[in-house]
């Protein structure tokens, strides 16, 4: 979906409810025309059905044209007790947002028994949205440093609570959780010599994770590790015992992972959770983020990746008249997959911007990136976004507030707000509104040096092996760019606070903690 180009925008006019169209036919035109009358200026693209109509009716189309019902009143400025701007989208209800985040944090309900084993993830997703709502999360830090204490194994990670088994996505709740409140006390609770035993154990020899021991294998158990030895930096040599060890010491904990995901990557061209199953965005984004965290993306997401592929099947996530993004083909939008599907347009971008020479347009001509400033590199304008920023913040902003007291962000409309709905559509808000460059020290110092092999003659051949793999693209610094003003459909009041693109927490909560323990030599 693109809403490039120059939408047709209905022109201002006087507020008045009372008007109807003499001759709209259906609910819809109505809809339009009211909105019309009323004066805000929303593209049609959001307050009509789809033009194009497959005649065939399913289980799956008409789920569909409920959902497109349940939407268009809200994308069309017609929510009630809310206040819209101009552009038809209303405000960011922080407030009452954050008042939910914190409850959600407390005592919950009886019925929440069922979800004890995700208490890690309530942290990690009520903290994340606070953060991004500039609320201060460090009062926070000794009872989650306690809790987190109360979760960890002996034998390495944690478990979703005392006496549960070590887990990679409750680790990677805690750990993420530890930095987000941050501070040595936070940093001290992670048994970094115990958990570097315990993601050697769940290596495999074909380069995937296990999610916990005799576990699953699968993309998240790649993405959680990368992230968990990158926050932590532990050592990537391998443990005697792991599954993948060699005695050659030619594998280490990220030999194979690039060749794993490139085989996650389906005939659809979107990402699998294992090698030929189906392709589903939060697989994406787990894909593009451990790539990402492998090397500069210009690299590791082009080496292995169908990349064009994987934009066709991106794009094709993003729905009209929704704006939102579903998680995989034939589905429905819903607010959490801003962050799944959202979360991995940056990734891609930086990707394409980069210098190191491929698929996206060529190099900009010689420039020390140290020095350069961002207007001068290479960029698309805002407008040429590989998603519609514009759709995807309608539909957050206009679909996935609850609009009762209770707060929080919800799937879509009709729907409960909760934790996990709104850390990631945050996470998805603030990707949309934000944009990032990625600088590339380490292509520019190879064009120094392939200048300088040109100059000097050819290099003497030299036979060394391969390299073991390493997180370089964890060094990467991303570039905050302020988002272009001409797209802004959203005031800034509502903008929320930038995230660091791979680890989806802020960037200085990154490096705070990768800085901690930058000293340590061994554990
Ligand atoms: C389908 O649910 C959902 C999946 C197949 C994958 C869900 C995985 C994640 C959200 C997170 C994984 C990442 C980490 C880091 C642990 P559904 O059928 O209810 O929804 P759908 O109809 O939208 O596909
Ligand atoms: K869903
Ligand atoms: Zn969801």
């Amino acid at each position: 979906m693109a809403t490039t180009g120059t939408p047709q925008r209905h022109p201002p006019a006087p507020r008045s409810p009372a008007h109807r169209s003499p001759d709209s036919e259906t609910v819809d035109e109505e809809i339009a025309f009211d909105t019309r009358q009323r004066g805000v200026m929303i593209p049609d693209l959001f307050t009509q059905p789809p033009p194009v109509r497959d005649a065939l009716a399913t289980e799956t189309s008409q789920v569909q044209d409920e959902t497109v019902e349940v939407c268009l009143p809200l994308l069309g400025g017609e929510g009630n007790d809310v206040q819209y701007n101009e552009h038809g989208v209303p405000p960011l209800d922080r407030e009452r947002h954050v008042r939910f985040l914190h409850q959600c944090l407390g005592q919950l309900p009886g019925r929440f028994v069922a979800a004890d084993a995700s208490r890690p993830w309530f942290l990690y997703w009520c903290l994340s949205a606070l953060t991004m709502l500039e609320e201060d999360v460090t009062s926070y830090r000794q009872s989650v440093a306690a809790t987190a204490r109360s979760m960890q194994n002996d034998m390495g990670g944690f478990g979703g609570g005392g006496r549960q088994l070590s887990h990679m996505a409750t680790t990677y709740a805690v750990v993420l959780s530890l930095a987000l409140v941050g501070g040595d006390d936070a940093y001290e609770v992670a048994d970094r010599e115990a958990m570097w035993r315990w993601l050697c154990s769940l290596k495999q020899p074909d380069g995937g994770f296990q999610v916990c021991l005799g576990g699953e294998e699968d993309i998240r158990g790649a993405y959680c590790a990368t992230v968990i030895i990158s926050l932590l930096r532990l050592p990537l040599h391998l443990a005697p015992e792991s599954p993948a060890y060699t005695e050659d010491g030619s594998v280490n904990l990220l030999t194979g992972v690039g060749d794993y995901v490139r085989r996650c990557q389906t005939f659809e061209g979107g990402i699998s959770g294992q090698p030929n199953a189906e392709a589903h965005g939060a697989y994406a984004f787990c894909a593009l983020g451990c790539l990402a965290l492998l090397d500069h993306p210009g690299r590791s997401i082009r080496s292995y990746l169908d990349v064009p592929r994987l934009i066709a099947w991106l794009s094709s996530r993003q729905y009209a008249p929704e704006g939102g993004f579903s998680g995989r083909t034939n589905k429905l939008v819903d607010g959490c997959y801003s962050h799944w599907v959202g979360g991995c347009f940056p990734l891609i971008e930086a990707c394409l911007n980069s210098t190191s020479g491929g698929l996206g347009a060529p190099a900009p001509a010689a420039e020390d990136p140290a020095t350069a400033t961002a207007s001068s590199k290479r960029l698309p304008p805002a407008d040429e976004s590989l998603f519609s920023r514009e759709g995807l913040i309608r539909y957050i902003l206009c679909c996935c507030q609850d609009e009762t007291k209770r707060g929080g962000l919800r799937d879509k409309p009709g729907k409960m707000s909760d934790a996990y709905h709104s850390c990631y559509v945050l996470s998805g808000l603030s990707s949309a509104q934000h944009q990032w460059l990625l600088d590339d020290p380490e292509a520019a110092q190879q064009q120094q040096q392939q200048k300088g092999q040109a100059e000097q003659g050819p290099v003497p051949d030299q036979t060394t092996s391969p390299p073991l793999p390493s997180l370089a693209g964890g060094e990467a610094v991303w570039a905050i760019l302020p988002y272009l003003d001409g797209l802004q459909v959203f005031d800034n009041a509502d903008r929320v606070r930038p995230i660091h693109p791979v680890y989806a927490i802020p960037q200085q909560s990154v490096r705070a903690m990768r800085d901690y323990f930058r000293a340590r030599q061994g554990f």
